[in-house]
């Protein structure tokens, strides 16, 4: 159908590189990354910017995840930055003037030891003082939110109870890079596609621009948002991150007629799903645990995966498994992101979101805008820093992470 749809307008430029260079360069066209191109112009009129990326917008992790939004972290420093996210998300497709199918269907994390009962209470405790939406569940409940849920008292892991946020649900991941790109590059933003960052130079301890597969490109501040590959643009200036970047895995089955229509996720039986407008069960595994940069995944997590699913969802035993693909998540010690200055003037990285940084993609990006901008943190941001690995100020958020790792 597509071969009669000619002469279609294009959405973006797609512009060569600027010989005497830009303000800012953002390293990695993902989600955050064009967030943060978008809010640097949007928010402080700053619009000589590139966005550099190796393949194409959005067709890292941003393409890859399975779309989860929520809000409910379990300390003040992160539950303050993901509400920060999700209230932009309550917004951004006006914002935008793109429709980002972002749904706030709910999402329920469930409880099946009595040690995951209490953890619940204590989260949406925090969540409520902290003003987030969230109500503790019994097995009831849930199951009269998610009647195709086995909540028998004879599972293998009886569902004892959940947390529950009426405003978490799902956004169409592609559209979120789509809409930022398109608006950034409105705004004169040029995002440069195809193009690899191979090196950071550097004069007098202070950045000076980016090597790149087309060559040098200046600019006086350098933004490396590049998830997974993280560890590699830290080590071009000589850094050592925090980070370790693991394979992360999903997977969709066929489109089936709506049968759930709210997002459940485990970590005990280690297992997430959602349904997609499509129809697709959108199916999220944990982390295969080797190191590795390949965007794929080893079979028997996948495997797990599904066990899990059926475990959960009996009904689903039958439905057919279309697809499966990996990604590259840069995993922190404390399971929480750095959004950082460097040592290095003009350097600085957002990174380590690990397996939960889509829910925060505008928050994420609005803050690392006015970090570059100012050249100080966001007061959101300032927790986040690089310094609390020596300081000892970690944020654990392991408890609150979608996968377990
Ligand atoms: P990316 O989208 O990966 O963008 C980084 C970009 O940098 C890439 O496009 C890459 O090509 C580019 N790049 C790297 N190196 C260079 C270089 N040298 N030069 C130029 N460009 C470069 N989070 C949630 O909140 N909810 C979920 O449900 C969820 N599910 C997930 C499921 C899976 C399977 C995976 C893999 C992740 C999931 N996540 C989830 C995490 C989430 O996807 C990421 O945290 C988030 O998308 C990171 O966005 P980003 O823009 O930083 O990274
Ligand atoms: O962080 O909510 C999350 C998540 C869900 C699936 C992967 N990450």
């Amino acid at each position: 159908a597509l071969t009669h749809h000619e002469n279609w307008q294009r959405v973006w430029h797609n512009p060569t590189p600027k010989p005497e260079g830009y303000d800012v360069i953002i390293v990695g066209g993902g989600g955050h990354g064009l967030a943060t191109a978008y809010y640097l112009a949007k928010e402080h009129g700053i619009t000589n910017v590139a966005v550099i990326e190796k393949g194409y917008l959005g067709g890292g992790n941003t393409a890859r995840n399975t779309t989860i939004v929520r809000s409910n972290y379990l300390w003040d420093e992160a539950a303050h930055l993901y509400e920060h996210s999700m209230k932009l998300w309550e917004g951004l497709a006006q914002d935008l003037n793109y429709n980002l199918m972002f749904s706030q269907r709910g999402v329920l994390n469930l409880g099946h030891t009595l040690q995951d009962m209490r953890d619940i209470e204590r989260r949406v405790n925090a969540n409520r003082l902290n003003g987030i939406d969230g109500e503790v569940l019994n097995a009831k409940q849930v199951q009269d939110l998610v009647p195709i849920l086995d909540c028998s008292t004879n599972a293998r892991y009886p569902v004892l109870g959940a947390s529950w946020q009426p405003r978490g649900g799902t956004a169409r991941h592609d559209a979120v890079a789509w809409g930022f790109a398109r608006a950034a590059d409105a705004m004169g933003v040029h995002l440069i596609q195809q193009t690899e960052v191979t090196g950071i130079r550097r004069e007098n301890g202070a950045v000076t621009g980016v090597e790149t597969t087309r060559g040098f490109i200046s600019a006086p501040k350098v933004a490396c948002v590049t998830a997974g590959n993280s560890g590699v643009m830290a080590n071009m200036v000589g850094m050592k991150l925090p980070l370790e970047s693991h394979p992360l895995q999903a997977m969709v089955s066929e489109p089936v007629k709506p049968i759930l229509d709210t997002v459940v996720m485990s970590n005990h039986v280690h297992g997430y799903i959602s349904q997609s407008d499509k129809g697709d069960l959108v199916i999220g595994a944990g982390i295969d645990s080797y190191l590795g940069y390949g965007q794929r995944g080893s079979f028997p997590v996948v495997e797990e995966t599904m066990a899990a699913i059926v475990e959960m969802f009996p009904i689903f035993s039958r439905v057919r498994l279309n697809r499966t693909w990996g990604g590259i998540v840069d995993t922190c010690p404390d399971a929480c992101p750095i959004i950082s200055k460097t040592h290095i003037k003009g350097l600085y990285f957002n990174c380590g979101w690990g397996t939960g940084g889509f829910k925060a993609t505008p928050g994420s990006g609005n803050v690392f805008a006015h970090t570059i901008a100012k050249d100080e943190p966001h007061p959101l941001a300032k927790a986040f820093n690089v310094d609390r690995f020596t300081s000892g100020h970690l944020i654990d958020e392991h408890g609150a992470a979608g996968v377990a790792h």
